[in-house]
């Protein structure tokens, strides 16, 4: 029988690329450049699967490629605000993405930027390189204890609770959380987490917000001028979500007025975009998305990616089907 043809649109971990070789007719983008719409639409018409990233734009428009050989897509990563699921479930296509396999890795990435951010160990750091340490001194760079704080987190699912997990057991912590579909009982068993009837019940008593909710229509700007007028101004912000669930003016301009005390970033609104004005505040860390970026998850998403795929070209239904 011969190999189902895919496209790759982004450069995985080599152990994952040759077992894509080994199982499929693979195209890789040797480029590793985002690919163009026109470019996403070709791969639509002459393959099979079309295995996206977060980079790539899946939208109505590119689904709507009317000579698409393409029956699934299959993309690399948890989030899928990049697909057009809607346009492509009325397109009869199958789109899985990659749960699990990069909740833990996520989770430690929000915990390091909390603690970047609370012991400021960003600005420590260029302290440090820019060799401007006169030495020790007892006010030197004091930054905001975090054991015993309380953590408020927007989303409770899978990566919201590894954190949770991590705060409670870590450092101590209290937890507070607001979903609208949030989880039983039993996911909730030793967090130390009291659900809240809203985000702004959230916002009030957190030292500490996180943000695990999906990116999106629903969420989009869910944290803007409101919000941060809400949070304590001894608060700080940390988003590993999406950087559109974020007003990245609004922050700003909380930032800068004394609103909030700090933020972590791993994502922005425009990515790879970065406000100019966040660049110039100490108060913040910015990091480059690195939410799942460790090499033993970066393997584990490619293997997922292709275990949903074998199973689609077996006749079976992937374990992630989203639509
Ligand atoms: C991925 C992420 O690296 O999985 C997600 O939703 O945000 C990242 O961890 C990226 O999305 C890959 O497509």
């Amino acid at each position: 029988m011969s190999k189902a043809k895919i496209v790759v649109t982004r450069r995985w971990p080599d152990e994952v690329e040759a077992r894509l070789h080994d199982r499929f007719d693979t195209v890789l983008n040797e480029a590793d450049e985002p690919m163009s719409n026109e470019q996403l639409r070709a791969a639509l018409r002459e393959a099979d699967a079309l295995l996206p990233t977060v980079t790539d734009r899946v939208d109505a428009a590119v689904l709507s490629e009317p000579d698409r050989r393409a029956r699934i897509i299959a993309s690399y990563g948890v989030g899928f605000n990049h697909i057009d699921l809607a346009a492509a479930e009325a397109a009869g296509l199958t789109v899985t993405n990659t749960p699990d396999v990069l909740t833990d890795c996520t989770a430690d990435l929000a915990i390091t930027l909390l603690l970047m951010v609370a012991r400021r160990t960003g600005e420590g750091e260029r302290h440090v390189r820019a060799q401007a340490w006169s030495g020790w001194r007892p006010t030197h760079m004091m930054g905001t204890s975090v054991t015993g704080k309380t953590l408020g987190l927007i989303g409770m699912g899978r990566i919201a609770r590894a954190v949770a997990q991590r705060a409670a057991h870590g450092f101590g912590m209290r937890i507070v959380f607001h979903d609208p579909f949030p989880p039983d009982a039993a996911q909730l068993e030793g967090l130390n987490a009291t659900a809240c009837k809203s985000p702004e019940a959230v916002f009030e008593q957190a030292d500490f917000v996180s943000l695990h909710c999906p990116g999106g229509k629903q969420t989009y700007h869910l944290i803007g001028a409101a919000a941060f007028a809400a949070m304590r101004p001894d608060a700080f912000l940390i988003n590993t979500a999406r950087g559109d669930v974020v007003d990245e003016q609004a922050l700003i301009e909380a930032l800068e007025k004394g609103e909030i005390a700090g933020a972590g970033l791993d994502v922005f609104e425009h990515e790879p975009r970065v406000s100019p004005e966040l660049l110039g505040l100490e108060n913040v860390v910015l990091l480059p998305h690195l939410g799942s970026a460790s090499r033993e998850t970066r393997v584990a998403m490619g293997m997922r990616v292709l275990e949903n795929l074998e199973a689609f070209f077996a006749g079976d239904v992937p374990r992630d089907k989203l639509v």
